[in-house]
């Protein structure tokens, strides 16, 4: 015992240091309405919780306190048994606080079940796969990977799927998380009021990387959404250099069969992300830092790298990989 009391401090630390890690993958700080709702609906529940542990609480030190057996004690306390006030007090008392959880709850699940289109609402389907992820805007043909770009204030409809296993579509900062399961379509909305990077995370055990299926929602202005949306459409500008040129032609030699560039390439059965606009991301894979160090180690050794994934390496002689690297660093769609 002794030792345990001695483990608390420590504990407690520990579930301190939990509640840090990264920068806005926490449901306690909403960035938008869904995210909103649900933090009112826990912190609700919260409060009513609070409010029966601390009444529990006062009566039973009450009762321990003022029916003390006493030297001398005679006769046993009054019995209640039977006391209509009483029963009438712990029947009613209970269903009001059940009520006071229970309609909010169901209002707010109506509006949060409600994936209807307004009239300037998009769509967005949302499909895990082992282990990336994959946004495409059916009403604009558009289709990309890891980054999920949307405007802001505006309705997003979510349409969740998978092309393997089921996986688990999470951005703390927008709202609650969904599955996405192969064969089914789930539905949701979210909505982010602030220009803003929101992280995102895969919460279902998909497989080996798992751990490392993270992704990005960039929420910018309306006006810079069209504009993505429009250069996303368009053919591949050319390669700035000569170098990069000559990056393009490895790229179509070894990667243009998994991996689509401006709407060319690609294979929806063994293929990887969309990469027109690969030069945008901070991350590469979804987790390791973007610099030429880190895009060389992931071109040779996917593998060792995020173990468990599905691309092969490739064994580059230095200039093509040089040539590649400056091309891949040059896939940009906004300036
Ligand atoms: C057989 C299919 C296949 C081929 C060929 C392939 N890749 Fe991949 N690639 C993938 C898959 C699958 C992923 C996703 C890995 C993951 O994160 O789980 C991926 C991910 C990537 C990523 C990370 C993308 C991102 O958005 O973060 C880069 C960069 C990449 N590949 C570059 C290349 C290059 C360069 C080549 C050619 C030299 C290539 N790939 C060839 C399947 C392939
Ligand atoms: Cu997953």
């Amino acid at each position: 015992m002794k030792q345990l009391i001695k483990l608390l401090p420590l504990t407690a630390l520990l579930f301190l240091l939990a509640g840090c890690g990264e920068v806005n993958l926490t449901s306690l700080d909403p960035q938008g309405p869904v995210a909103e709702m649900q933090l009112s609906l826990i912190k609700l529940s919260l409060y009513v919780m609070i409010f029966v542990i601390v009444i529990v609480f006062a009566l039973f030190a009450f009762v321990l306190w003022r029916f003390k057996e006493k030297p001398g004690d005679t006769h046993i306390p009054k019995q209640v048994e039977g006391n209509h006030v009483l029963e009438l007090i712990w029947t009613t008392v209970p269903i009001l606080l059940l009520l006071i959880i229970a309609v909010p709850n169901v209002m707010d699940t109506f509006t949060l079940a409600n994936v209807d289109a307004d009239e300037n609402s998009i769509t967005v389907k949302v499909t895990g796969h082992q282990f990336w992820w994959e946004f495409e805007y059916p009403d604009h043909d558009v289709v990309a990977g890891q980054d999920m770009y949307i405007p802001t204030n505006t309705k997003i409809i979510v349409q969740l799927e998978a092309s393997d296993v089921i996986h688990s579509f999470w951005v703390p900062a927008l709202a609650g998380k969904q599955d996405n399961v192969p064969g089914i379509t789930n539905d949701m909305w979210i909505k982010a009021i602030n220009p803003g990077i929101y992280k995102g995370k895969c919460t279902e055990l998909c497989g080996e990387a798992h751990w490392l299926m993270d992704f990005k929602v960039i929420a910018v202005e309306p006006e810079v959404f069209d504009q993505w949306i429009t250069n996303m459409s368009q053919p591949a500008d050319e390669p700035a250099t000569a170098t990069a040129e000559a990056g393009r032609d490895v790229f179509q030699a070894s990667c243009i069969g998994c991996h689509a560039v401006g709407g060319v390439g690609g294979n929806p059965a063994v293929g990887g992300p969309d990469l027109t606009n690969f030069g945008e991301r901070t991350v590469i894979a979804g987790f390791l830092e973007f610099n030429d160090e880190n895009l060389e180690k992931w071109i040779r050794y996917p593998a060792e790298t995020k173990p468990g994934n599905k691309m092969p390496g490739f064994n580059l002689n230095d200039e093509d990989m040089k040539a590649l690297i400056e091309y891949m660093k040059g896939l940009k769609v906004l300036d």
